[in-house]
């Protein structure tokens, strides 16, 4: 299935001469199939435009076909979820959860507690601490609740953090009304909702390094005060949107400085996605090829982050085609990886060349965590079910199968276990507790599955093949 042999080559002329590669790949093979294959989720939203039915036929066909992750550009939003107090529209989250079913995908919701996009009637009890306390938890119930077991993982929080100092946003009607109170609040309120969807803080700028002078060092903190406090946080969502730091000498981000996030979350349990990414270049300058294939590049260093990093798992891009972007706001162009006609640019390819080629380390307690260049590695055939992602918090929870027997070992004494089966689209399959160390899998078909064992506040997360 893996075509390795000939990808060295194809590597470093990917990097030569850009877009136009996937025409030497298998149809099978996109980027969907490889993120299958590497244990990760890869995605892309879809556009507001998708849900009105403006869009032309291949976009859909492109979406379903290369992501097996899912996010609304707009429709889960506050202001489109309960556009008038206490009255609830579904109608469009319904739409994109249907179409996530219909082809196996796993649905991100976005965002529950967020300053912008917060319709006008919120502001009618600016100040008022218990009603807006009951205006939040009351959203959050309901909207949560609605997409209980169907939405798999929450943008509880968005962009909390202010971004010209490291200490909370305090313009936003619920830092103004309810304090920085109402963040580990809403945490709170989702997690006892929906038990099993992953919970994140999700914010912008986590690019920059991980010092107490930015925002991801600020975070940092309030993260371990959150694990420290039993606050249900599962995940940090970097949205990364990000600009060409070549054709724009002042940009401040790196790749690198994200990867330094994941690694000082990992020490907290606690797993990194990339939420929003989208690598732009200014409005006005003109893109040159060199300019498209060095994007591609950059796309490819913050995947290998995802693949790398054992507590990173998702790639999720702020859209499919320059034609409908949200960046002209931002005074950015071509930040994506499909072009205005809907055509793979060369960061297209650079990411589906790297997920070809990846090989998960064969003993990650050696692994060399520092970011390694593709075209220098060696390609050997992949066994698709050793291609394990998981996530080896800092205890000493581990497990592996017997026969048709999951064994659990690193139960701290006396405790029960919650054990999730997944399918790799992240679909639950069943569920139980494991309370004597061992779970038997005697009904459950032949295949490979996710499985994700939670004692208390550790959990492991490791990919199983059950023959
Ligand atoms: O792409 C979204 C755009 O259509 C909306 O007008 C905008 C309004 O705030 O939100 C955009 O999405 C944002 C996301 O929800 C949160 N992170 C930044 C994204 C880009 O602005």
């Amino acid at each position: 299935m893996k075509k390795t042999h000939a990808l060295a080559g194809l590597v470093l002329s990917t990097a030569l001469f850009g877009a136009g590669l996937t025409n030497a790949f298998a149809a099978d093979e996109t980027l969907r199939s490889l993120a299958d294959k590497n244990g990760i989720y890869i995605g892309a939203i879809l556009n507001s435009q998708w849900f009105g039915g403006g869009l032309p036929g291949n976009y859909e066909q492109i979406h379903k076909s290369q992501f097996n992750i899912v996010v609304a550009e707009n429709e889960m939003k506050f202001d489109a979820t309960e556009p008038q107090e206490g009255r609830f529209n579904y109608n469009n989250g319904d739409k994109m959860v249907r179409y996530a079913q219909q082809n196996g995908m796993r649905v991100r919701g976005h965002a529950l507690a967020w300053h912008s996009q917060v319709p006008g009637w919120v502001n009618n009890y600016k100040n008022d601490k218990q009603k807006l306390l009951k205006v939040l938890k009351n959203h959050i119930q309901n909207v949560v609740g609605h997409w209980k077991g169907k939405v798999a993982e929450w943008d509880v929080v968005n962009e909390a953090i202010s971004n010209n100092e490291p200490q909370w946003r305090t313009g936003s009607v619920w830092y103004q009304g309810i304090g920085p109170e109402f963040i580990d609040s809403a945490f709170v309120w989702a997690h006892a909702v929906d038990p099993d969807a992953e919970l994140c803080y999700n914010d912008y700028n986590l690019e920059q390094g991980v010092n107490p002078k930015a925002k991801a060092g600020f975070l940092l903190e309030q993260v371990k005060r959150w694990v420290k406090n039993g606050i249900p946080i599962h995940c940090v969502g970097s949205q990364t949107h990000v600009e060409d730091t070549t054709t724009d000498k002042h940009f401040i981000g790196s790749p690198d400085s994200l990867r330094s996030l994941a690694k000082e979350l990992a020490k907290l349990n606690v797993k990194l996605k990339i939420t929003e990414l989208d690598i732009g270049f200014k409005s006005g300058i003109n893109v040159s090829k060199s300019d498209l294939e060095r994007q591609g590049q950059t796309f490819r260093q913050y995947l290998d982050i995802i693949l790398e990093e054992p507590n990173a798992d998702t790639y999720l891009i702020w859209g499919v085609s320059d034609k409908w972007s949200w960046l002209g706001g931002l005074n950015r162009q071509k930040g994506l990886i499909y072009d205005d006609n809907l055509k793979p640019k060369p960061a297209f390819d650079s990411i589906l060349v790297r997920l070809q080629t990846y090989e998960p380390p064969k003993d990650s307690a050696k692994a060399d965590s520092t970011v390694k260049d593709s075209t220098t590695k060696d390609s050997t055939a992949l066994d698709p079910g050793q291609s394990i992602k998981q996530f080896n918090a800092p205890n000493s929870l581990s497990l592996h199968v017997a026969g048709r027997t999951l064994f659990v070992t690193g139960l701290a004494s006396k405790t029960t276990a919650k054990v999730d089966l997944l399918d790799l689209q992240g679909r639950p399959v069943y569920s139980t507790n494991c309370i004597n160390g061992t779970v038997d899998l005697s009904n459950i078909a032949e295949g490979l599955y996710v499985v994700r064992v939670q004692n208390g506040s550790t959990n492991l997360t490791k990919r199983i093949s059950i023959k």
